[in-house]
């Protein structure tokens, strides 16, 4: 056994007493109550899921394991000649809330180069798509194709199954996972962009080292893969994709099921694929612009012309967050602290449109939170790197975010957590209730 798994076995034996002891003892101690608008509005603010792996304070944004991003930064080991942890470590601190040794983050990083070879038949699945596939379709059913792979699916086969052992597959399948999908995602982009001139996994290098070396970019570019990784990781677990993926592993269905599920929630424009869409957006102005240059007054012009046609302003607004997303902040101080970038003409754009939208969007009045999520200046960081195929962009949150996901559907599986399935009623009934009061 790993020493990272001989730690997570500790830490789930441990916590399974606690989560034992809140059923049987406290079970129907009430912590939250629903209204009408609440089931009809998305289930917003409803407390009915558990995780100890992140936490969204309205306020102050994510904690990592009770760390805020700069207290993660700050705590976790760097990659050698970089002011950045490896993934690797982050991955280690995610699964257990121990900030690793460098050597823990050594055996990880061991672990990671003996499970990241991706099978062959993935890649033959991935060149039989038709090219102007979304690539996040290619990603999805690349983890699909791997689902054949599956530990747990051959221990839930096995006759052997019991509730007890089943998280030690799911962490199989899960760091198989992460290990692999950054170098899965490194084809896609040189299938898709590079005319299929495909790089070799350069054994020496970190995860996001790595991932750098496979899409042909500079060393600059590694600590902005790490920290893409890093900040896009998790968000707590009623997003979207994270939810989506805790809900099908619920069913017992394999992570590589539950992953394939989550990524494809993360493909809508109203989630992760805000990101491309801010990209989109920016270009279309820059466009209409005809060489002009960018002012306060047409990037105003601009913002009230989506909103009148009945459009969001991507990047803009969250369902839980009320203050600017702190991994906007993290990438914003990434940009001014980047020779180059501070002055870039796309950044300076960005950061206009974030001095003009929270205006626009508080006058229209109709979101919650005027201001920007971590999509809003995401994109910026991948052009100026010569990342410009937007629509990859999600792609690249979806790597990040298998270690959200993955973190959580193993502690799923080692505290037992139930199928979910919560309970619907009729429109007939909601107007009785309704109409009692
Ligand atoms: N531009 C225009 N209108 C907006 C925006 C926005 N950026 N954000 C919210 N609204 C509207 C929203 O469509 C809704 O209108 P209606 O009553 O006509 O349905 C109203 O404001 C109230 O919505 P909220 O309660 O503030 O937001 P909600 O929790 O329903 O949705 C988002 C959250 C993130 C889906 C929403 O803010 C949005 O669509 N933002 C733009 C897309 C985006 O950036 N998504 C990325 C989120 C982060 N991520 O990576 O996943
Ligand atoms: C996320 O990172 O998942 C997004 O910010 C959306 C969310 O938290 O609902």
């Amino acid at each position: 056994m790993s020493q990272l798994k001989e730690k997570l076995q500790e830490k789930i034996q441990a916590h399974r007493p606690r989560i034992t002891r809140l059923t049987k003892e406290f079970g129907s101690v009430v912590i939250d109550k629903v209204d009408i608008g609440q089931c009809i509005g998305g289930a917003r603010d409803i407390r009915c899921l558990v995780t100890d792996i992140s936490y969204l304070d309205p306020q102050e944004g994510i904690r990592f394991r009770g760390k805020t991003i700069p207290e993660t930064f700050e705590a976790l080991p760097k990659a050698a000649g970089s002011e950045y942890p490896t993934v690797e470590s982050f991955w280690y601190f995610l699964l257990t809330g121990e900030v690793p040794t460098p050597d823990q983050v050594k055996a990880v990083e061991a672990e990671f180069k003996v499970r990241q070879q991706v099978p062959e038949y993935v890649y033959t699945a991935l060149r039989a798509l038709p090219r102007d596939s979304h690539p996040m379709v290619m990603l999805s059913v690349a983890i699909m194709t791997m689902q054949k792979e599956s530990k747990f699916c051959g221990f839930y086969n096995s006759g052997k199954f019991n509730k007890m052992d089943a998280w030690e597959y799911v962490y199989e399948d899960a760091s198989d996972i992460v290990a692999r999908i950054p170098v899965v995602a490194a084809f896609i982009y040189n299938l898709k962009y590079r005319g299929d001139k495909q790089v070799a996994i350069d054994q020496n290098l970190d995860m996001g080292a790595n991932f750098a070396h496979m899409i042909g970019q500079s060393d600059q570019y590694k600590d902005v893969a790490r920290m893409y990784f890093i900040l896009h990781s998790d968000h707590e677990s009623g997003n979207v994709s994270a939810h989506t993926t805790h809900l099908v592993h619920s069913a017992l269905s394999d992570p590589y099921y539950a992953y394939a599920a989550g990524l494809n929630g993360l493909a809508g424009p109203l989630h992760g694929l805000a990101n491309q869409e801010v990209l989109g957006w920016i270009m279309d102005f820059q466009k209409k612009l005809n060489g002009a240059e960018p002012t306060k007054e047409n990037v105003t012009k601009a913002l009230w012309d989506t909103l009148n046609a009945g459009q969001v302003v991507p990047g803009y607004g969250h369902a839980v967050l009320r203050k600017t997303d702190p991994r906007y902040t993290a990438q914003r101080e990434f940009c001014l602290k980047t020779p180059g970038l501070k002055e870039d003409p796309l950044f300076k754009l960005v950061a206009m449109i974030f001095e003009t939208a929270p205006g626009v969007l508080t006058e229209h009045g109709k979101t919650k939170n005027p201001w920007p999520n971590v999509d809003a200046q995401s994109g910026v960081i991948q052009w100026y790197y010569g990342v410009k195929e937007w629509d990859f962009y999600t792609v690249l949150f979806g790597v990040g975010r298998a270690l959200g996901c993955m973190a959580n559907i193993t502690w799923d599986r080692g505290l037992g957590y139930a199928i979910e399935r919560p309970k619907s009623v009729t429109t007939d009934m909601l107007e009785k209730w309704a109409a009692e009061g």
